[in-house]
């Protein structure tokens, strides 16, 4: 295991650490079981409403997943995700927002990583997202599909938010709920792309919230990260990264999460951050699952009824480098 000093040297280095196995399987369980309840519910629901064939209750999770994302639209993963899209938002836009997944924002094992790379004064950047990719063949051939679910394309988490934020000291934190490897999807970066500053991305899709550094800017030296089930990435948000397909039979799970210091802008405050942990102001650490979860409804009912401040990001297709 890295101490504090070799973790700090070897992101500063390389712009990304892996901590392999920082969670047991009994950290990740209660997320398993939360999700396996929400597939269940949806898939009853989109049953009843006629939407989909069967509710394909004798599947097991992974297969399950993987049948209901070839047959409905990304309607159905939205309900999964826990931040709300690019595009547009009404007051019934799905998310999901449980205890077990605000347990997990604020688990004192990852915090105490966390405040290694932020300090002690913890925000949490609500650009979060849940990944459960199904094998490629499952969604390739459904257009209409989530991207959160297909392989991602290159980018560096500093261009995904607003310019306002370029300065936010904020940190990638993604983690592998099952084995991430070659063969279903892990992710792959360009160690050291930190220290060269903020590349070119295009938009590519609808909304402006796509975007893909183009492919002659990417440097030779593409690493692939194999992670044990529980690891940890610790990414710079200037680290270019992209993720494999899904070769595999089975799913690819992570969770990829921002944390940044407090009072720092987080490139999307149209959407409710949170105080993870404070020693300068205790008061003003969110504990409270039912605040949190209103403060998002109340974030979806204020983009339904006046729409956005501004843009996602800054990219926009007439650049010449994304011709
Ligand atoms: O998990 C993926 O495929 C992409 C994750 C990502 O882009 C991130 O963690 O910032
Ligand atoms: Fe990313």
């Amino acid at each position: 295991m890295l101490n504090k000093n070799q973790l700090l040297e070897e992101f500063n280095r390389q712009g990304y650490v892996v901590v392999e196995r920082l969670f047991d399987p009994e950290d990740l369980q209660p997320l398993v079981n939360d999700y396996t309840d929400l597939l269940d519910s949806m898939a009853n629901d989109w049953y009843a409403a006629g939407k989909i064939p069967s509710a394909f209750s004798d599947l097991p999770f992974d297969q399950r997943l993987a049948v209901l994302l070839g047959e409905t639209d990304e309607e159905f993963y939205r309900h999964f995700d826990i931040t709300l899209p690019h595009g547009p938002i009404t007051e019934e836009t799905p998310m999901h927002l449980s205890p077990t997944v605000f347990d997990f924002l604020r688990h004192p094992k990852l915090l105490d990583y966390v405040e290694m790379f932020v300090g002690p004064e913890i925000y949490v950047n609500p650009i979060q997202h849940v990944r459960i990719k199904p094998p490629e063949a499952a969604v390739i051939a459904n257009p209409n599909q989530s991207n959160l679910v297909k392989t991602t394309t290159w980018h560096q988490d500093q261009g995904v938010a607003r310019v306002e934020a370029d300065a936010t000291e904020m940190l990638t934190v993604w983690i592998a709920v099952n084995d991430a490897t070659i063969d279903n999807g892990c992710l792959c970066v360009v160690p050291g792309s930190h220290d060269r500053g903020l590349t070119t991305h295009c938009p590519i899709g609808e909304h402006g919230g796509l975007l893909s550094i183009p492919s002659k800017m990417i440097e030779e030296n593409v690493t692939p990260l194999p992670m044990p089930a529980g690891s940890v990435l610790f990414m710079h948000r200037l680290t270019k990264h992209t993720s494999l397909a899904n070769k595999s039979n089975s799913i690819r799970w992570s969770f990829d999460l921002r944390y940044q210091p407090v009072g720092q802008p987080t490139g999307r405050d149209e959407f409710p951050g949170f105080v993870a942990r404070s020693r300068r102001n205790p008061d003003s650490v969110q504990d409270n699952f039912d605040v949190w979860r209103d403060e998002w409804i109340a974030t979806r009912r204020h983009i339904a009824l006046n729409g956005r401040p501004t843009r996602a990001n800054r990219w926009s297709e007439d650049n010449p480098a994304c011709a």
